[in-house]
């Protein structure tokens, strides 16, 4: 239905194969379009942009992330950089619930005894995995999805704590019951899980860097439904096989569609393919608030979603 749309209203070049854009595909696209319509899978770089054409005006991302555009030089060069927030925050939260849920009660693991044919029946110290009621949980950036997932988390009975540039407003804090940690590496080491909510940029690549790993408690498990850059993968791999971490739960990889060897094939590891956004409804909301931010700016005025270099 979006697709659609997008060829009503605009005299538009769909690239509809659910595959990127190669290199050169996107070179001829910036040469050509007004408006450039990436998703996470297209390199929007400082070089790409270089070889735009003047004709290019604006680039609305189809998604609430916009690490892979270098905004500092879209906006040097008089572009507008839209993205699609809000319309993904339930339906990623949710994920992260899922995931917090997966990993804390075993059940990928669980499902799979069934479906190999190895249950057996019950027992009282079997498969026995981990409460979540009464638990710490650190949300790592407390933004539209950090709070989404606070809500979540404080209907499952758990104590909310949250790291943030800065603390969100009182207000919401109160609503949410969540404590908020000035100190990263503090609050890594007090909690029984964490979620990373936060997005990639260069201050935040490697956040949770070897040493930071390091401070988790044994018993902790770590959930990043936001994006892979965020860990250094290859530690998280060694503290797994170390079992320094209890449970890993990821939707979003360092070098994605890869994955660290080191990752796959643990019982306390689940993985899911960037699957953060992929509700029917979310994707075409994303679709829809794409045409809104576009023909907000063909008709002159500020597109609602605008993104600048200061929010990042
Ligand atoms: C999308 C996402 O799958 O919005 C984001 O930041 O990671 C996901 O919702 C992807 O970005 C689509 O471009």
């Amino acid at each position: 239905a979006v697709e659609t749309r997008m060829r009503e209203l605009f005299d538009a070049e769909l690239n509809l194969s659910d595959r990127p854009m190669d290199r050169a595909a996107l070179e001829a696209a910036v040469q050509r379009a007004d408006v450039l319509v990436p998703t996470i899978t297209d390199t929007i770089d400082a070089a790409l942009i270089a070889a735009a054409g003047d004709q290019l005006k604006m680039i609305a991302n189809f998604g609430a992330g916009v690490d892979h555009i270098d905004i500092d030089a879209a906006v040097g060069r008089g572009l507008i950089v839209t993205n699609t927030p809000g319309v993904l925050t339930e339906d990623t939260a949710d994920l992260t619930m899922a995931l917090i849920l997966a990993v804390s009660r075993r059940i990928v693991e669980g499902a799979q005894v069934v479906a190999e044919g190895r249950f057996e029946g019950w027992s009282p110290t079997w498969m026995t995995g981990r409460k979540l009621w009464g638990k710490r949980l650190g949300i790592v950036g407390m933004g539209r999805i950090g709070q989404a997932l606070a809500r979540r988390a404080k209907a499952f009975g758990m104590q909310v704590h949250y790291h943030n540039r800065k603390p969100v407003p009182a207000m919401i804090a109160e609503e949410l019951g969540a404590t908020y940690w000035d100190d990263l590496d503090q609050m890594l080491a007090r909690m029984d899980l964490i979620s990373l909510n936060c997005p990639a940029t260069r201050e935040t690549h490697h956040l949770l860097s070897a040493e930071r790993l390091a401070r988790l408690q044994p018993h902790a498990i770590l959930i990043n439904t936001a994006r892979g850059e965020l860990i250094d993968e290859a530690a998280l791999s060694d503290a797994v096989a170390r079992r320094a971490i209890a449970g890993v739960g990821l939707d979003v990889y360092e070098h994605e569609p890869a994955i660290h060897p080191g990752l796959l094939g643990h019982a306390n590891v689940v993985l899911l393919p960037h699957l953060g956004s992929a509700t029917l409804e979310a994707r075409q909301d994303m679709g829809d608030r794409v045409i809104a931010n576009i023909q907000t700016f063909h008709n002159g005025h500020r597109p609602p979603d605008r993104v600048i270099p200061a929010m990042l």
